[in-house]
């Protein structure tokens, strides 16, 4: 396995989720994490629990191309050498039919989990490939595989993340660069808060009466994948909770 104390690690979405969980597990392995994300309070109460000089914070919203930039190119030593990129930011809103939705939901969910996840990779790849090899672990999701109702945009972006990173990979081909996409099914984190926009009662319904995946199951998952020996790349990793499971083809009948 690699040696963890080695990792630094540039997370998007670190304020809440999958990537707040996997800065915890960075750190409480010997790594250090440039944690990312638009709530700076987040930001900071996660820099105090994890310590200064494990934790780089910046304010950062994936949208806006020029701060990506502008966050990579000042960093402090040691969190410069960057080896791990957690491309992990990203929402659904709404789960509305498709003829019903809120198209700025729409717009939302594109320009975040797809053209935010490519400004990142684009902005951190080259710093990878300069210092000799590393790792870009996108998120993705089974809703990238599986069609749902009311899945329509959000499930189509986590398709772009799939083929996007498999491309990335192919385009790394010699270079130390692993890629991996990570894809969980029901996993309780704020997720579903932000789907339905702040309703505790529509948000809590997905994870009541059944056993959902955490934050940390994934955490987990993120950093087995990059613990692997360099020799080993995990192109995709499908996670569903032992509750969640495949339903029927839905056949309309008159
Ligand atoms: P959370 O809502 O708990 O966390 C999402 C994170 O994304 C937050 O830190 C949020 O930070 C950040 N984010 C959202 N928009 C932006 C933006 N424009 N710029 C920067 N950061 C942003 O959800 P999860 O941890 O569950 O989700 C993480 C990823 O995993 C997402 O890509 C999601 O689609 C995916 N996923 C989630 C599953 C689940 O069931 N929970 C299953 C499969 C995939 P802030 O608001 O502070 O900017
Ligand atoms: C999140 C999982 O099934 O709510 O990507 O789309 S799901």
């Amino acid at each position: 396995l690699l040696d963890p104390s080695r990792f630094v690690v540039f997370i998007t979405g670190a304020t809440s989720g999958f990537g707040a969980a996997a800065a915890r597990r960075y750190v409480g392995a010997g790594g250090k994490v440039i944690a990312t994300g638009r709530r700076v309070e987040r930001l900071q109460e996660l820099q105090a629990e994890l310590g200064v000089e494990n934790c780089h914070i910046i304010e950062l919203d994936v949208r806006d191309r020029a701060a990506i930039d502008a966050a990579i190119a000042g960093l402090p030593a040691p969190f410069d050498a960057i080896n791990i990129v957690l491309a992990n930011a990203g929402l659904a809103l709404g789960l509305q039919p498709a003829a019903e939705t809120d198209i700025t939901d729409w717009e939302t969910m594109i320009a975040t989990n797809v053209t935010g996840l490519a400004y990142t990779v684009r902005a951190l790849l080259p710093g990878l490939i300069a210092r000799g090899g590393g790792h870009v672990v996108t998120l993705g999701s089974v809703a990238g595989d599986y069609p749902y109702p009311g899945g329509s945009v959000y499930g189509a972006t986590k398709a772009f993340v799939k083929q996007f990173a498999l491309n990335i990979r192919s385009d790394v081909q010699g270079k130390n660069i692993r890629v991996t996409n990570i894809e969980p099914g029901l996993t309780e984190t704020e997720f579903s808060l932000v789907r339905f926009k702040g309703d505790e009662g529509k948000a809590s319904k997905p994870y009541e009466g059944t056993a959902a995946m955490n934050a940390d199951d994934i955490a987990e998952s993120i950093f087995w994948a990059t613990s692997l020996p360099a020799h080993v790349n995990v192109n995709r990793l499908q996670l569903m909770a032992t509750a969640q499971a495949f339903g029927p083809f839905d056949i309309h009948r008159e």
